[in-house]
């Protein structure tokens, strides 16, 4: 089995280290994380063994697989610096999907993905580059899921759904069908959207409309 390199130890890499034992894609023999409270810490059976300056070594060493540890909670923005730095280096990233996701055989999955216990994507569906479907989380037929978007637990797309580049679509939200949602916006949980969402815009509520109140 290859190794990998996990970027990121905090709860994200604890299910993605799960994911990738079940489906035995790979055997994950070190996590890289920017604290250094954490060093010689275990996260799930594995050692914390340094931070990102290792990439490097480790990858002249012979690791040529990792996987982006590090989630998002409606900022993509770290998420993407780990993957387009660990690609530049030149690893591969691993994809983690459960065992017990379901994915059609004409869906089409980007680079890296992550995909939770019970997700379901449905019929001609297009995923990027390092998405995380969360756990139980639905995206039906004919939508267009953008690189390093997040759809959180339970949220549920219904088909023909656009959602952009590191967009936040947070859990148990509804989106209904044929809806676009922009770049870098925020659902937030348990929102209801009927409309459009434009880039860049957190939306909350049933139905959701734009909240321009503090950080949620
Ligand atoms: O640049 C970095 C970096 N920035 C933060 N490089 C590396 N190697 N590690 C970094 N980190 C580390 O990521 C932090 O020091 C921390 O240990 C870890 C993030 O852990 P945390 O548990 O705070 O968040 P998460 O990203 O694993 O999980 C979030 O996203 C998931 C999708 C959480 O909110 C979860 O609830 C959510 N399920």
């Amino acid at each position: 089995m290859v190794k990998a390199v996990g970027i990121g130890a905090g709860g994200h890499a604890k299910v993605v280290i799960e994911i990738l034992k079940l489906s035995q894609v790979c055997e994950v023999v070190g996590l890289l994380d920017s604290d250094e409270q954490k060093r010689g810490r275990e996260i799930g059976g594995v050692p914390v063994i340094g931070d990102d300056t290792l990439l490097e070594t480790l990858y002249n060493q012979g690791i040529r697989h990792a996987f982006v540890g590090l989630g998002s909670v409606g900022d993509s923005t770290a998420r993407r610096r780990l993957f387009d730095n660990a690609q530049k280096i030149g690893y591969s990233i691993v994809a983690a999907i459960h065992p017990h996701a379901v994915i059609s055989e004409s869906a089409r999955l980007g680079v890296g993905p992550t995909v939770m216990a019970g997700c379901v994507v449905n019929a001609d569906t297009q995923i990027g580059d390092n998405v995380i479907l969360n756990t139980g989380a639905i995206v039906d037929h004919d939508c267009t899921i953008g690189n390093h978007v997040h759809i959180a637990p339970r949220a549920c797309l219904s088909g023909g759904v656009k959602v952009g580049e590191g967009a936040h679509v947070g859990a148990g939200a509804f989106v209904r069908q044929e809806i676009s949602i922009g770049a870098d916006a925020i659902i937030g949980v348990g929102s209801v959207v009927v409309k459009d969402v434009p880039d860049k815009v957190t939306v909350i509520g049933v139905p959701a409309r734009i909240y321009e109140g503090e950080t949620i």
